[in-house]
């Protein structure tokens, strides 16, 4: 519920799918065949070992390419049937159209190998109801309903096979804006859509699913936007098929409550990934799936480095999309990027490749990944003097080198009590993200590090930084930054331990977002001495004076909505010592079924004059 709402989206079950939170909640209900964890992790090899994927959405929609009778039409472009309420009649013509002759299997296979990504999921029906595979379910698809007359999916399965990528198919089983009675976000527009849900599963989606299954050698399977129509019952008509093909994986999207293998952010990267699961963030490398032309806000190829560094540092994998053209192109600029990330990957791939999470909280100067008795240190700012703590690791360092450097020239390393300093080059490898490799002994051991004022005594305590107390809020990513989120339980609070070096006055400013329905609850801000320091935490430097708790409180005013985020001072604080302080923030009250979403909290030193 707190998760940030695309207007598109009308089903809360939808929402929270899309962050797998639904079905991770769900998955005690639901019986999933018998599976060990030895079985489990078999199946699941090959997709920890990737890391790296391409998601292609292909589909009648790049036709349109985002303009419909001269209008451009907003929002993403594989949605212009729908955000445009095109009757299913004009948009069907369309398919006269579609005659994608420079598609070519072997070159989109290529682009994602030299881009360093391991497997392809690719569109086989989308919410438009078209299928782009033969098949004998509905004519309307690619084989018999377009100039084009081939089987772009029967190629590329044959392309992945020859040069030893996985392929996985993308299907839309519950919207279906074509064939009479499937769903559609928002309702039908169009009275040729109506009809019963449970006769679109038997006619169209059962066996489409079964068709794709058997005909095409599928590694994946993607479940997508499951509506409340996919109730548990009708769900499992689609699960039990499943077993079609041993040892596929699927995500969290089905709906019915099965929670599949993985979880799927959509477009963030989450703060902490999802202990325990698998999990993939997908995302658009401009602001579409499918094809838009006039869509040129690409992502840097230093953010889609540095996010698939960020993803494999939390556990997961990046699946990274691209949006051919309805004459079968990949988008040159998406062409160019991938080939950057690939030039990355090609030295730097051992650091993404087969890697689990990061043993370290947070690192200032970039992020890491690890395989066992080895660190890949990324480093995104190359430190200015050389020197590049390591805080807190506890391992003996048995010799450090740069991932680049094919002779493994050892680095010094200076060990402190804050940890080993890894001595650099003065120039970076590259200047994005250059790896620094650390072997090491045993198991990495990381000391909890300590929040600390900046040099102008600011203290910024950020959501990801807390602790969190009760069950139901969550540091949850999102477009709009890291924030508490999740707070429908008035029990549940949150709190952050910090040191105080320059003590002083403090004005304390909330950055917090609230949709209408939901404002009024009311708040403490608690402010007290760290009684017990945790381990690893500076001691005192002089006899502690016993300074009593403080508290502010605030009331929770509507934002606008939950990704809308905005400033408050909320009162002013003393700090009269140096040492480790707890600052938490309690709800006293929560009239309408939420709290906030708490993206940070900030302490600003007074200065003399403004006292
Ligand atoms: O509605 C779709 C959207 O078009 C796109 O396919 C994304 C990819 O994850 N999934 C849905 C929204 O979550």
């Amino acid at each position: 519920m707190h998760k940030l709402l695309t207007s598109w989206v009308i089903a809360a079950a939808l929402a929270s799918a899309m962050d797998g939170t639904a079905s991770v909640a769900m998955s005690q209900e639901t019986k999933m065949p018998q599976e060990t964890k030895a079985e489990r992790d078999q199946r699941m090899a090959w997709w920890r070992e990737a890391r790296f994927g391409m998601f292609i959405h292909w589909g009648l929609y790049a036709v349109p390419a985002g303009t419909w009778q001269g209008k451009q039409i907003p929002g993403i472009g594989e949605w212009i049937m729908n955000t445009g309420k095109i009757p299913v009649k004009d948009y069907g013509q369309l398919a006269a159209r579609f005659n994608p002759v420079k598609f070519n299997a072997d070159q989109w296979v290529s682009i994602a190998k030299r881009a360093g990504m391991k497997y392809i999921v690719i569109t086989s029906k989308h919410h438009d109801g078209f299928a782009m595979f033969h098949s004998k379910a509905s004519p309307y698809n690619i084989y018999d309903a377009t100039p084009f007359q081939r089987d772009p999916l029967q190629e590329l399965a044959a392309a992945c096979k020859k040069q030893g990528m996985r392929l996985g198919f993308y299907y839309s089983q519950c919207q279906d804006w074509h064939h009479p009675g499937g769903e559609a976000c928002g309702g039908h527009w169009d009275k040729a859509q109506d009809g019963s849900f449970d006769d679109y599963l038997r006619t169209v989606a059962i066996p489409q699913v079964k068709e794709i299954l058997t005909n095409y050698p599928l590694s994946v399977l993607w479940w997508d936007t499951p509506t409340g129509a996919m109730t548990k019952e009708r769900a499992e008509k689609l699960a039990t098929l499943l077993k079609l093909r041993p040892g596929l994986i699927t995500n969290d999207r089905l709906g019915g409550g099965f929670p599949g293998d993985t979880n799927t952010p959509e477009q963030f990267i989450p703060a902490t990934g999802y202990p325990g699961r698998d999990w993939e963030t997908c995302m658009t490398l401009n602001d579409t799936w499918g094809f838009k032309s006039y869509d040129t806000n690409w992502k840097s190829t230093a953010t889609l480095i540095h996010n698939l560094a960020d993803i494999a540092s939390k556990g997961g994998n990046y699946l990274l999309n691209v949006g051919p053209t309805a004459e079968g192109q990949i988008p040159a600029t998406s062409v160019e990027r991938l080939a950057q990330v690939g030039r990355w990957m090609a030295v730097n791939g051992p650091s993404i490749y087969g890697t689990s999470a990061s043993p370290f909280k947070k690192l200032p100067w970039g992020r890491a990944t690890q395989k066992p008795g080895k660190l890949y240190l990324h480093v995104f700012a190359w430190p200015a003097g050389g020197d590049l703590l390591v805080p807190g690791l506890k391992n003996r360092v048995t010799t450090a080198y740069l991932l680049a450097d094919a002779a493994q020239t050892a680095l010094p390393v200076a060990v402190s009590e804050k940890g080993p300093t890894i001595k650099l080059p003065a120039q970076a490898p590259d200047k994005i993200d250059s790896v620094v490799v650390l072997e090491i002994q045993g198991k990495p051991e990381v000391e909890p590090q300590m929040l600390t004022q900046t040099k102008s005594g600011v203290v910024e305590l950020p959501a990801g930084e807390a602790v969190l107390h009760g069950d139901s809020l969550r540091c949850q990513g999102s477009s709009s930054g890291e924030n508490i989120g999740f707070w429908t339980n008035p029990k549940d609070w949150a709190s952050w331990v910090f040191q105080i070096d320059m003590p002083g006055k403090f004005d304390v400013q909330l950055t917090f977002a609230c949709e209408p329905g939901s404002a009024g609850s009311e708040y403490e801000v608690t402010l007290a001495e760290e009684k017990v320091p945790a381990k690893g935490l500076r001691p005192r430097k002089r006899i502690v004076v016993t300074q009593p708790e403080q508290k502010l409180s605030g009331k929770v005013e509507s934002s606008g909505s939950w990704d809308q985020f905005v400033d408050i001072r909320l009162g002013r604080l003393t700090i009269s010592q140096d040492g480790p302080q707890t600052l938490s923030v309690k709800p006293t009250k929560m009239p309408r079924g939420a709290v906030m979403n708490l993206k940070s909290i900030i302490l600003k030193p007074v200065k003399p004059h403004e006292e």
